[in-house]
C-alpha cells in the first residue's frame, strides 16, 4: 500500500513529506493507522545527527496513537479496529529481561529495532525502490506503519488520539520515572532539571506522589509559569544563580531526596547528582546525551551515599502499564491537555522542530 510520511532523508535537513510504499504485516506484526503523533526531543536529537544509532533515510516518530487495520499470521492479542499506542519499549513477557521482573527493557527485538528493521531483518518502508528505515520500532511520522505485536499497547477506545499519543513517550517517561524508577514517597523533596515535555510530567508525577518541595530548574524563564501549573513549588534559573548546586541543597534542606535530569546535558547531569542529599539522595537520568558525551563526578559523591541511575520509558512495561496511564488521564488523575501547545497537520511537521528548539512549545502534536 501507499502511505504519506515525513521522511528524514539526511541528518540536519528538514523532513520531506512523500508517499512511501509500505508492505503489509508479516507473521507476528500489525498494520496500524497512526491518527496522531507527538514530537519528542529525541526525534530532534536523531534528526540533528546526535544519535549513535541514527539511520537515514528513515521515518522518525515514536510517540503515536492509532488503530489496528490488519494483523499478520499468528497475532492474537490485538485485532483490526483496536486502538493502540506503539511501544518503542516492547513487552514480550518471555525474554530474560521481561521474566526478571527487574526491568522494563525487553530485549526480544532490541537488536533489529536499533538497526531500523523489523524482527525478520527487513524494512516495510521503501521509496522509489530504496529502503527507508524504521525508527525506534515505531515510525509514527507515517500515516500507516507496521509494528511487531509485542510493540503495541491496546488502550480504551474513548481516549482521544491527539492526547493519548503523548502517553507513547513523554507522559509515561516523566510520570513513570517518579512512580516506577524513583518511587518518590510522600514528603520527599524533588529537583527537576529541564521543564519541557518530559520535565513537566516529572513534576506532575511528583505532585501526584505527594512530594513536599518540587524544585524546577530551567534556563528558560518562561518555564516558571509552566512548572507552577503542574505543582512546582520553587523555580531556579541557573543563568541568574551563582552556585546552582549550593542553592538547591539549601532550598531542599540538605539536598534532594530525588533529582531528575530532563535536559540531556551532561554538565546538568552532574549538578543533578551533586544536589542530592548526602547519604541517600538519588539522581535519575532521563535526558539522552549526544553521541560521545560522558558523565563525570568525584567518586566521593557516591562514597557519601548519593546514587546515580537512569530510566528509559519511565520504567514502564508497555503493554501492562500504558493502558493504565491512559486510564489515569481519562479519570483526571494526570493532565495532558494543557501540555499540548501546538496541533498541526503532517505538512507542517518541521515547524514542530523549530518551536521545540526555540523553547516555544511543550508538545506539538501532528493529527493525520
Ligand atoms: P524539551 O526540549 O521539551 O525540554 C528540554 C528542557 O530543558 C527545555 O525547557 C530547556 O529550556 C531545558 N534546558 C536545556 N538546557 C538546560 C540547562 N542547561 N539547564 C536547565 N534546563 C535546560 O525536551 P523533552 O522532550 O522534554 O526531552 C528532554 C530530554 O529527555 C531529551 O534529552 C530527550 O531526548 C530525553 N528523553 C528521554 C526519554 C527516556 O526514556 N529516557 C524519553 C523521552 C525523552
Ligand atoms: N539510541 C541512543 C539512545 C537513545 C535512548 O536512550 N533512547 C531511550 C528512549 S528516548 C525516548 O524519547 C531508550 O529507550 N533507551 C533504551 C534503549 O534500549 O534504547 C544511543 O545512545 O545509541
Ligand atoms: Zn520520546
Amino acid at each position: 500500500m501507499k502511505t504519506r510520511a515525513a521522511v528524514a532523508f539526511e541528518a540536519k535537513k528538514p523532513l520531506e513529506i512523500v508517499e512511501l510504499d509500505l508492505e503489509g504485516p508479516k507473521a507476528g506484526e500489525v498494520l496500524v493507522e497512526i491518527m496522531a503523533t507527538g514530537i519528542c526531543h529525541t526525534d530532534a536529537y536523531t534528526l540533528d545527527g546526535l544519535d549513535s544509532e541514527g539511520l537515514f533515510p528513515s521515518v522518525l516518530g515514536h510517540e503515536g496513537a492509532g488503530i489496528v487495520r490488519e494483523v499478520g499470521a499468528g497475532v492474537t492479542s490485538v485485532k483490526p479496529g483496536d486502538h493502540v499506542i506503539p511501544l518503542y519499549t516492547p513487552e514480550c513477557r518471555q525474554c530474560k529481561s521481561c521474566l526478571s521482573g527487574k526491568t522494563n527493557l525487553c530485549t526480544a527485538i532490541r537488536a533489529t529495532q536499533g538497526k531500523g528493521v523489523m524482527p525478520d531483518g527487513t524494512s516495510r518502508f521503501s521509496y522509489k525502490g530504496q529502503t527507508i528505515y524504521h525508527y525506534m520500532g515505531c515510525s509514527t511520522f507515517s500515516n500507516f506503519t507496521v509494528l511487531p505485536e509485542i510493540a503495541v499497547a491496546k488502550i480504551r477506545e474513548d481516549a482521544p488520539f491527539d492526547k493519548a499519543c503523548y502517553v507513547g513517550c513523554g507522559v509515561t517517561t516523566g510520570v513513570g520515572a517518579v512512580v516506577n524508577t524513583a518511587k518518590v514517597q510522600v514528603g520527599d523533596n524533588v529537583v527537576v532539571f529541564g521543564l519541557g515535555g518530559i520535565g513537566l510530567n516529572v513534576i506532575q508525577g511528583a505532585k501526584m506522589a505527594g512530594a513536599d518541595k518540587i524544585v524546577g530548574v530551567d534556563i528558560n524563564p518562561a518555564k516558571k509559569e509552566w512548572g507552577e501549573k503542574f505543582g512546582m513549588t520553587h523555580f531556579v534559573n541557573p543563568k541568574e544563580t551563582k552556585d546552582v548546586v549550593a542553592h538547591l541543597v539549601e532550598l531542599t534542606d540538605g539536598g534532594a531526596d530525588y533529582s531528575f535530569d530532563c535536559t540531556g546535558n551532561t554538565d546538568v547531569m552532574r549538578q543533578a547528582l551533586e544536589c542530592c542529599h548526602r547519604g541517600w539522595g538519588t539522581s535519575v537520568i532521563i535526558g539522552v546525551a549526544e553521541a560521545g558525551k560522558e558523565i563525570s563526578t568525584r567518586p566521593f559523591q557516591l562514597v557519601t551515599g548519593r546514587n546515580w541511575r537512569g530510566t528509559a520509558f519511565g520504567g514502564a512495561k508497555g503493554r501492562t502499564d500504558v493502558p493504565k496511564i491512559v486510564e489515569w488521564y481519562m479519570n483526571g488523575k494526570i493532565q495532558i491537555d494543557p501540555m499540548i501547545t501546538h496541533v498541526m497537520k503532517l505538512d507542517q511537521i518541521n515547524d514542530a522542530f523549530d518551536l521545540m528548539h526555540a523553547g516555544e512549545s511543550i508538545r506539538s502534536v501532528v493529527v493525520y
